[in-house]
Formats: C-alpha cells, sequence, structure tokens
C-alpha cells in the first residue's frame, strides 16, 4: 500500500507527516479566529481572499466563536511556543477542522500559504472552479532557515510601476519570501519623488533604457507599496545607488556632478561611469534629505545605499562617502545595507553586505562584524540568461538555468562566510533586458521558487532530484495565477 503524501511543497517545511483521509473545505467553512490570535484577524482576512475566487464559497471571518464547529480553518497563538520561532507555524489538518498556530502573526500567515498549497493547484484560479476542495490529513511544522529571503527588483532600467510590484508581493508570499528590495535610482532614471529635491523626477524620472518615457512612483504610491508590503509580512528595502549609477541625479541637478554641469540622459547600459562630487558639503546636504524622506516612508529598519561599482569615485574618496553616509542612514534610525564594495570602508557591525561578485569582499565584511546577504551573481541574479538561446537577459556571470540556480547552499557558497555571518540570501533582477509583465515572468519564474527555498529550508533532505519534481508540480499553480515561466526542460512539468 502506498504511503499517504502530502502535495509538493515550496519551499520544503521543516517536517511534515502526512495521514490517510483528507478534510473537505466545505461551502459552509468558516475561518475562525481564536481569542488567542485576534490581532492577526487581518491574517484571516487575507486567507479568506486567497480561498474565495476558486471555490466560490463565502468563508466568513469570524472572531473568537464560543466553539470551533466541523468544517472550521482555525486560527491561533501560541506566544510561548519556543519550537515555532519568529515565522514558524504549525498546520494540523483532521477530518473535521484545520488548524493553523504560531507564535506570531507572520507565522500565521506563511502557515495559510502552506495551507493554500496543500489544495488542489486550481485553488489558485481567478475564476470559480468546481471541487471538491481536499486537504490531506496530517501535521506540518515549519520555520525559516534564514531571516531575510529577499527579491530585489530594478525599476530604475526600466519602469515598473504600483500595479505589477503589488502582483510581485503576492507571488513572493506564497514562497514565504519576506523582504522586497527595490533598486529605485540608477544611471537610467530616478524612480521616487523627493520633495526637498523635485528636479530628480520631473527631470531624472523621464529616461530609461533604450530611450522610452521612463516614469516614477511618488511618495503616496510608494507609500501605498509599502503597506500592501507590510500587510503581508514583506519588508520593503529601498535602495538609493551612491555614490556612482547617478547619472540621472546629476542630469536633474548638474551642481552634484563633479565638473558642476548636467551630463545628458543615459539610455544605454554601461556601468561605472557616473559619480556624485565627494568633497563638497552640497553632496552631503543631497544625501541627507533623501535619506531622510526615503526613511520617513519606510517602516522596515533597513535602507539601502548601493555603493556599488563606483568605478569613477576615487578610492579614498569612495571610503570617505561610505563611512558619512553609513552615520546620515544612522542618524535617521536606518541600518545602511550597502552591496559588496562597501566593505572597502569602514563599517558598523549593525550594517549589512550585500554579496554579488567578490568572495573577499564578503569576508572583509565578516571581518568587520557586519551580516552578509548573499546574491552571487551566478546563482541568483534572475536577469541572467536560462541559456545561451534565451532572448532576455545578460550573460556576463554565464547562463544560469533552474538548476544551477537551485543546486547551491548558503553556508558554503563564499569561502569564509558561515551560516552565522548571514542574514540571508536574496535574488535580483535587473531590468536592463525587460520592460513588462511577460519579460520580468519570463526571468523571475521558476528560478525565484528555488531561491525561496535556499532561504527558508534547512540544508538536510535538500536535493535537485527531490525538488525538480516538486517545482514540476508548482507550473500549474504559477499557470493558475496568471503568472508566466520558462518551462526550462530540465523540469518534468506536469
Ligand atoms: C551588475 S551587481 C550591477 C548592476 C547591473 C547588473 C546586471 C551590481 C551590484 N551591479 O548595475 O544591472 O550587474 O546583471
Amino acid at each position: 500500500m502506498r504511503a499517504p503524501a502530502f502535495p509538493p511543497l515550496i519551499p520544503r517545511p521543516l517536517a511534515a507527516a502526512p495521514e490517510r483521509g483528507a478534510f473537505e473545505l466545505g461551502p459552509r467553512a468558516r475561518i475562525v479566529v481564536a481569542r488567542s490570535a485576534l490581532e492577526a484577524v487581518d491574517v484571516g482576512r487575507l486567507l479568506a481572499s486567497a480561498l474565495r475566487p476558486a471555490t466560490g464559497h463565502a468563508l466568513p471571518v469570524v472572531r473568537a466563536p464560543r466553539a470551533a464547529v466541523a468544517g472550521d480553518i482555525v486560527l491561533s497563538l501560541a506566544p510561548g511556543d519556543r519550537s515555532l520561532g519568529d515565522e514558524g507555524y504549525r498546520v494540523r489538518v483532521d477530518a473535521e477542522t484545520v488548524s493553523i498556530t504560531a507564535r506570531r502573526p507572520a507565522g500565521l500567515f506563511w502557515g495559510t500559504q502552506t495551507l493554500r498549497q496543500l489544495l488542489p493547484p486550481p485553488i489558485e484560479s481567478g475564476e470559480p472552479v468546481e471541487g471538491p476542495w481536499l486537504v490531506p490529513r496530517g501535521t506540518i511544522h515549519d520555520r525559516p532557515r534564514l531571516a531575510w529571503r529577499g527579491l530585489m527588483l530594478d525599476v530604475a532600467r526600466h519602469f515598473f510601476g504600483v500595479d505589477e510590484i503589488e502582483r510581485l508581493v503576492d507571488e513572493m508570499t506564497v514562497y514565504k519570501l519576506n523582504r522586497l528590495h527595490l533598486h529605485l535610482t540608477d544611471d537610467q532614471g530616478w524612480r521616487l519623488a523627493i520633495r526637498s529635491w523635485p528636479n530628480l523626477t520631473r527631470i531624472g524620472a523621464r529616461s530609461e533604457v533604450g530611450g522610452g518615457p521612463g516614469g516614477h512612483l511618488t511618495q503616496r504610491q510608494f507609500a501605498r507599496i509599502v503597506a500592501y508590503a507590510r500587510r503581508r509580512f514583506v519588508d520593503v528595502v529601498p535602495e538609493i545607488d551612491m555614490p556612482g549609477h547617478v547619472n540621472a541625479a546629476l542630469v536633474s541637478y548638474g551642481r552634484l556632478a563633479a565638473g558642476g554641469s548636467a551630463p545628458a540622459p543615459y539610455t544605454g547600459i554601461e556601468v561605472g561611469f557616473s559619480s556624485l562630487t565627494i568633497r563638497k558639503e552640497l553632496t552631503y546636504a543631497f544625501v541627507d534629505d533623501v535619506v531622510r524622506e526615503v526613511a520617513a516612508l519606510t517602516p522596515g529598519p533597513y535602507l539601502h545605499i548601493g555603493g556599488d561599482e563606483a568605478l569613477s569615485t576615487d578610492p579614498a574618496d569612495y571610503g570617505f562617502f561610505v563611512e558619512r553616509v553609513q552615520r546620515i542612514v544612522r542618524a535617521h534610525g536606518k541600518r545602511m545595507v550597502g552591496w559588496e564594495e562597501v566593505a572597502r570602508a569602514r563599517l558598523r557591525r549593525t550594517s549589512v553586505v550585500q554579496h554579488w561578485h567578490d568572495a573577499g569582499l564578503a569576508r572583509r565584511a565578516v571581518e568587520q562584524g557586519a551580516k552578509v546577504i548573499l546574491s552571487p551573481a551566478t546563482r541568483t541574479y534572475l536577469d541572467m540568461k536560462y541559456t545561451p538561446a534565451s532572448s532576455l537577459g545578460l550573460s556576463w556571470a554565464g547562463t544560469t538555468d533552474v538548476r544551477q540556480a537551485y543546486d547551491w547552499d548558503p553556508a558554503t557558497v563564499v569561502e569564509g562566510v558561515s551560516e552565522r555571518d548571514l542574514l540571508g540570501v536574496e535574488a535580483a533582477l535587473w531590468s536592463e533586458t525587460i520592460d513588462d509583465r511577460a519579460g520580468l515572468d519570463h526571468l523571475a519564474f521558476p528560478r525565484l521558487l528555488g531561491h525561496a527555498e535556499l532561504g527558508w529550508s534547512p540544508a538536510e533532505g535538500r536535493s535537485w532530484r527531490d525538488y525538480r519534481l516538486r517545482l514540476a508540480a508548482h507550473g500549474a499553480r504559477l499557470a493558475a495565477r496568471g503568472t508566466g515561466f520558462h518551462a526550462a526542460p530540465e523540469v518534468p512539468w506536469v
């Protein structure tokens, strides 16, 4: 007799014990928020909105009823259960009820994402589908390996607006990713309005790679994205890239340039040619204004200052700049994050370094006591082509098929950087070669799912052989949500 199995989950949970039989999500099902979980009633509402379209069920969200009844999905908080950590959860499926328990609302939310994956793939459909909606019985106990499970989106090379970004947040949360890093500025465009320096978007937002119109987020739109993400336990990490990658800022305010005059807008894809002027106080007045406004829009603790590829900044000036900006970021109450090059400067232990290329710089970060986010370009750069034949993407770091994107371990990928040095893992989607949803989906999916698993699931028990079969079953889920993906031949899609 075959042992019962759960449907293939991504990320793979810490422990799963399936049992024979199933719970049926029927038309009278309720989502019950136990008295212990009243602070998380919104998680119940989000679950109801995820399950209503396909099932067509009413799924009322009920607070602290006298008793749960057969058919209910029950959400509870157990703050004392240390085995769950800050983001962990337990899902128990009986014939009569489903119960999800966590220490904190975030854990409950991740538990509801697991429940979604325990239902058949058509649950992801936006239109009513015939049931039955069966959830296999059993228990799942789960919590993440790493605290930072990120995705970076470059909205500077080509602009992506509120709807696309919010849709991406929805995709992230299905796979329990919890940091959305927005690369808001680069040579080709400045994408967030700054009230004290209005030309940044009045002038600097009207260009992009290839000569298109560009675009930008107003502060209100940015705040809306932040709130949308926060409701789903995703922190937005804003990046203002400096002192290089600033041509759009210099176009807007020529006095920030070394020569004092504004360059022409840039629509190519070269890097390393622009720099803020470093030894003028005006530059730090500018940085202070920008960091103050961005920090005020950002409830999360992190603010990313870029710092990459400042090839036109004198090396001594570079260290001076990063150290000053580190003080400014701290003065506005945030922890500085920077690309690995910032490890050339003197870092505070609370600063965070994002590795992308050079293992030596990651080690310098660790030596200074800073934590590391792993974004090795050969594994996590979603903008690398899958194969030489891919029409979208770059290939400076090689090609990255679905297996290469998945088949590595965060604790061993950089010699001298061990698991305790890590904050987490982040996939990066640079947008030189994409300007629409189809292109974004093609590059991000399915590789992003593998990165989500690397950040969440324990190393033990993880293998490409097993992952590839689970991933194969997720194609139908992506498709049911209308999310495009590259149907890579190394995955036996079902
Ligand atoms: C390198 S990685 C960059 C970006 C490019 C990307 C393209 C890093 C910190 N900088 O400016 O968009 O390669 O893959």
